[in-house]
């Protein structure tokens, strides 16, 4: 224990040892992690915090979904993909949800006017993506305070997100707590997950590989590997990491997002926010707008499509025209796929396939299973 911990850091930890519920222990440890100083000599201190919050959510996560939660939670999955709207409270989501497709939402002028996940479908490139406003994120909610755990959780379980803000008041600082919020419960965005990878044996105990890249005690990367149940196996490191970056991408409930800000209320706004807002968080794409006058309605839609990682893929049966509409595939997927998404049987039977369009260098070109089709393509699958 290293003797620099200021008095406020000793006084949350008494609080800690002393706390009955759940919900004291989780204030008591994020009291902690933002009172203990940070600097490299308590990097360690700093993760095992992390480590123990990060295993309390879990808990508390576990025991509310066997409470059944409450109504309006665990929206069920429609369209191509999920994209979440988060923010805090009466930045717009609402009524941007409003306008970008056919849900019946209620709008207010007062916070806390959607208490409930709220799901709309928006419709572009005949695909058709749900959107999901999430009730406005507060300062503490990943304390657990009110709905916050499972609120956060079906952020977790999106697969991307716009986060929503009102331009005209503090919006690089309300950007600012939104981001602090979602990380603290493990939730990345725009973040590149860092090269680690764990391969677990049954014995042997534990070796590196890539050693020279990890600027840390190697008995304290050995212990967190421990505390993580990985007691044999190799941790392979290709890239320069710190401690800090070891233990997130051991801990699976780490997760990645993609997502871009909408900068609404830019009818009320100072014009030179943008500028302020790309500088001071350079990682994301901004898109100044307004659901009063309708500007950059359109763009949303489009960078909503973007994030969402799918392409349409046109299916073809030898002989007659493409379907429609076409079917969204993720955008790694192979020709094999698109057979499986059309039916089982022509996934058994597939033999090869006809593609037309940008991944091919002629049309009607023949390709293997494990091509994969562009955006727009024409698949036209053979099959024995
Ligand atoms: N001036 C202006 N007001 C807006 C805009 N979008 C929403 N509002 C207003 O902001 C308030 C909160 O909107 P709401 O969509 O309920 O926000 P939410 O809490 O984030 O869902 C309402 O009074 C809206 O009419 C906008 O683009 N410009
Ligand atoms: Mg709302």
């Amino acid at each position: 224990m290293p003797t620099n911990v200021t008095v406020e850091y000793l006084k949350a930890e008494e609080e800690y040892r002393d706390a009955k519920s759940d919900q004291e222990k989780l204030q008591a440890l994020e009291k902690m992690l933002s009172t203990v100083p940070k600097h490299k000599g308590t990097e360690k201190m700093v993760l095992q915090i992390k480590r123990r919050i990060a295993r309390l959510k879990k808990d508390v996560e576990l025991k509310e979904a066997k409470k059944g939660g409450g109504k309006g939670f665990n929206i069920r999955k429609e369209g191509a993909a999920q994209i979440v709207l988060v923010g805090p409270p009466n930045s717009g989501k609402s009524s941007l949800l409003k306008s970008l497709t056919n849900a019946d939402v209620a709008v207010g002028a007062y916070a806390f006017t959607t208490l409930e996940l709220t799901p709309g479908m928006l419709e572009i490139n005949d695909i058709q993506i749900q959107l999901v406003e999430v009730p406005g994120l507060i300062e503490g909610v990943s304390l657990g305070k009110g709905m916050g755990l499972q609120l956060l959780s079906s952020v977790r379980s999106a697969d991307a997100l716009i986060i929503v803000l009102d331009s005209s008041i503090s919006p690089i600082a309300h950007l600012k707590t939104t981001l602090q919020e979602l990380e603290s419960s493990g939730i990345k965005v725009n973040k590149r997950r860092p090269d680690i990878e764990v391969k677990k044996k049954a014995v042997g105990g534990i070796e590196i590989v890539g050693a020279k890249h990890i600027n840390a005690d190697l008995r304290d990367v050995k212990e967190i590997l421990i505390d993580f149940r990985v007691s044999s196996g190799l941790l392979i490191v290709r890239e320069d990491v710190t401690l800090t970056d070891i233990q997130e991408a051991l801990d699976y409930s780490t997760t990645y997002k993609r997502g871009f800000v909408v900068l609404n209320k830019f009818d009320m706004a100072d014009p030179t926010i943008l500028k302020k807002m790309k500088s001071a968080y350079p990682n994301f794409e901004y898109i100044p707008a307004s659901t009063l006058d309708g500007r950059g309605i359109e763009e949303i839609s489009n960078l909503a499509y973007k994030i969402a990682n799918i392409k349409r893929i046109f299916t073809k049966t030898p002989g007659e025209k493409p379907a429609y509409p076409p079917v969204a595939m993720k955008m790694e997927a192979t020709v094999m796929d698109v057979a499986r998404k059309v039916h089982k049987s022509i996934a058994k039977s597939f033999k090869y396939a006809r593609v037309w369009g940008n991944s091919v260098k002629f049309g009607g070109q023949r390709v293997g299973e494990d091509h994969v089709p562009e955006d727009g393509d024409v698949v036209e699958i053979h099959i024995k």
